[in-house]
């Protein structure tokens, strides 16, 4: 790839709303992005590797549990510092940032809100710092907008359980340490399973082909007969409400990571287009390339204003679940338009490595898709407005 020139636009000086420690913290993750990822990402990309080099890195800069406590190794940041974070990521890449958001929100988060302080102290702290990666299994090969029908399931064995089924789809499965299933009990009762590698009778295949995310690990988990101990079950909420819970945090910070990627997309097609001469000038002079670039910054300027809303509000403990919709659809969305355009306003040099565009545009394919598909959040704004659900 190129040399990263990256410069954030800001049109509506939104820095303004942030407190210095947003800054701060927003600024060394946008350095280290710059200094670790964009150096490397185009290469893992390529070779479809996830660059395990980084990890030690995404702990430092506090991208695993932004959130948490710090008494149990997080950050203790706001919510505002976590989707900055996110911000900053997923401008370098939406793979790397699926790993951050898969380790704080889906697997810390659940372990931290639902776990009991044993397995706070035992997972939380390795977590944080890297020492353990963790995934997140909820979507399986005949259930995924549809969680609810999910058939993996535990059986109480007395002395323990006995986990059968598999998930697919699973960021991250293929290196995970421990993975935080969502199993059905006897009673079909939604369960939170804290499984660990080295269980005999669980596995973890990577899914391979993919164009999109391909710096990041896919996989399946595939539990035959796993004997679970009794105490690697979080004992503190149950139901679909408690993976939905989860899906809550992870879709708040893709909101915000989507606009990274978006101002990736922005940055490159303005500066190219600026230096690019066709017909004696360069092609930003040309009244359609304008256009494309002029309802960029609009568009990225209306996500940063709504996201940097919701992160009050969640910062508030009163963001509700169809507001996070709205934005994760609203932005992911926007991202992707916007990579489209920004990859036409740089012709054949568009679709090749040498730039980040074409890369961000078959991770967002992904990210449209994941934590709930562009049509669902659409139908849960729906069910919120009008008090019907149109899911069934
Ligand atoms: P429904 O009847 O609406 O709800 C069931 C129960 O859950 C409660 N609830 C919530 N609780 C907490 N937070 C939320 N966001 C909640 N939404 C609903 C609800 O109140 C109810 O509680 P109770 O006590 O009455 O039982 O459920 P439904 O079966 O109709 O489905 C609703 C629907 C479609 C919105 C939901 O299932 C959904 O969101 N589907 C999309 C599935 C999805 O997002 N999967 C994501 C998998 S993880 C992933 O993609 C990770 S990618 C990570 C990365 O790499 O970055
Ligand atoms: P389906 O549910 O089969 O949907 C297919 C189409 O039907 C979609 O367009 C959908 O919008 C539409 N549709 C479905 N229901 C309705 C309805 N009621 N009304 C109207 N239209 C509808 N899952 C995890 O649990 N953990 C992970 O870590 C994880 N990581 C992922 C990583 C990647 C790279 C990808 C691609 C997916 C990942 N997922 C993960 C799975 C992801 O959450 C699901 O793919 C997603 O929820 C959609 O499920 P599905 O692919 O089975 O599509």
């Amino acid at each position: 790839m190129s040399q990263d020139l990256f410069q954030a636009p800001d049109y509506y000086q939104l820095d303004e709303l942030l407190t210095e420690e947003h800054i701060l913290v927003r600024d060394a993750a946008r350095e280290w992005v710059k200094r670790e990822v964009s150096p490397i990402i185009e290469e893992a990309a390529q070779n479809a590797k996830f660059p395990q080099s980084i990890i030690s890195g995404l702990a430092e800069i506090g991208a695993f549990g932004p959130y948490i406590p710090e008494e149990y190794g997080g950050a203790g940041l706001d919510q505002i510092s976590y989707g900055l974070i996110m911000q900053e990521i997923e401008r370098g890449d939406s793979g790397v940032r699926s790993t951050a958001s898969v380790q704080s929100s889906l697997v810390m988060y659940p372990i931290w809100k639902y776990g009991n302080e044993a397995q706070r102290q035992k997972y939380l702290p390795k977590l944080a710092s890297g020492e353990l990666l963790g995934c997140f299994g909820l979507t399986e090969p005949d259930h995924g907008s549809n969680p609810g029908g999910m058939t993996t399931n535990i059986k109480d064995m007395g002395d323990y359980y006995l986990l059968n089924g598999a998930k697919m789809w699973i960021s991250n499965a293929p290196f995970a340490d421990v993975a935080v299933v969502w199993a059905k009990n006897e009673e079909g009762r939604i369960k939170g399973v804290l499984v660990e590698r080295g269980m005999a009778g669980f596995s973890t295949p990577e899914t391979h082909n993919k164009w999109s995310l391909r710096a990041s690990a896919t996989g399946e988990l595939i539990f035959d007969n796993v004997k679970i101990p009794k105490e690697n079950i979080l004992p503190n909420k149950d139901g679909l409400g408690a993976p939905l819970g989860c899906l809550d945090s992870a879709r708040y910070g893709i909101a915000w990571g989507a606009i990274g990627a978006a101002m990736d997309c922005y940055d490159t097609a303005l500066r190219y287009a600026k230096q690019r001469i066709q017909f004696d000038k360069p092609i930003a002079g040309m009244q359609l390339q304008q256009k494309k670039l002029a309802e960029m910054i609009t568009e990225i300027t209306k996500a940063q204003l709504l996201t940097w809303r919701l992160g009050v509000l969640k910062n508030e403990n009163r963001a509700t679940t169809a507001q996070i919709s709205m934005a994760k659809r609203n932005n992911v969305d926007m991202a992707i338009h916007i990579a489209r355009e920004a990859r036409q306003i740089l012709g054949a040099m568009g679709i090749t490595g040498e730039y980040s565009i074409m890369r961000h545009m078959m991770n967002l394919e992904s990210v449209i898709t994941y934590e709930g598909t562009h049509d669902i959040h659409l139908l849960i704004t729906g069910m919120d407005i009008t008090g019907i659900s149109a899911f069934k």
